[in-house]
């Protein structure tokens, strides 16, 4: 008995330290707010986890000197290796019945250097063939560097688009380094 008992306890620690370290996915929720909107939410603290909806885990980095993540310790980081961040890739008809008229990205970026060609894109495609691709300039001349600035991004979705189109919605670099944080990705139907 005694035994039995250190061993639940030793489990619960172990419970307790893996759970601290690695936050539940709470910030990772997919929300219907109602018939006319869905929201994706994420802060990249899990994103190494993987989740559903959500690509390319091999931007994620875990800042630990100099910059500091707009939120925990995770963001998703573009370089002269990796031009597109950690991105929400989904069919729409996994994402509600409907079809969106409008993508709404909200979200952080920080960037060391002044680059006019940082972006943050939404590329819809069938089977990989683009059929509409849009691009959000993030930096005007007047952009401080090296701060976090906040972003919308919107999106129209003017043109006709079937149920097994595929959306992807990342940001986009062009060779030089920027970090992206706390993604909010509202669909509206
Ligand atoms: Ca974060």
């Amino acid at each position: 008995m005694k035994n039995l008992l250190i061993l639940v306890f030793t489990g619960a620690l172990i419970y307790g330290c893996s759970n601290s370290s690695n936050p539940p996915a709470a910030t990772d929720a997919q929300n219907q707010i109602n018939e006319n909107q869905v929201v994706f939410e994420n802060d990249m603290e899990s994103a190494l986890a993987g989740i559903p909806a959500w690509s390319n885990e091999k931007t994620i980095i875990r800042l630990s000197e100099g910059v500091k993540a707009h939120s925990g310790e995770f963001v998703t980081k573009v370089d002269e290796v990796d031009l597109y961040s950690y991105a929400f890739k989904e069919t729409f008809e996994n994402i509600n019945e409907k079809l969106p008229k409008n993508v709404i990205v909200k979200g952080w970026f920080y960037s060391p250097v002044q680059n006019p060609e940082l972006g943050f894109v939404m590329d819809i495609n069938e089977n990989n063939s683009t059929k509409i691709w849009q691009s959000y300039k993030l930096m005007e001349a007047s952009t401080s560097v090296n701060e976090w600035h906040e972003f919308t991004a919107t999106f129209a979705i003017d043109q006709p688009v079937k149920p097994s189109y595929q959306i992807k919605l990342f940001g986009f670099g062009a060779k030089k380094t920027a970090y992206f944080d706390d993604l909010k990705v509202t669909f509206e139907f």
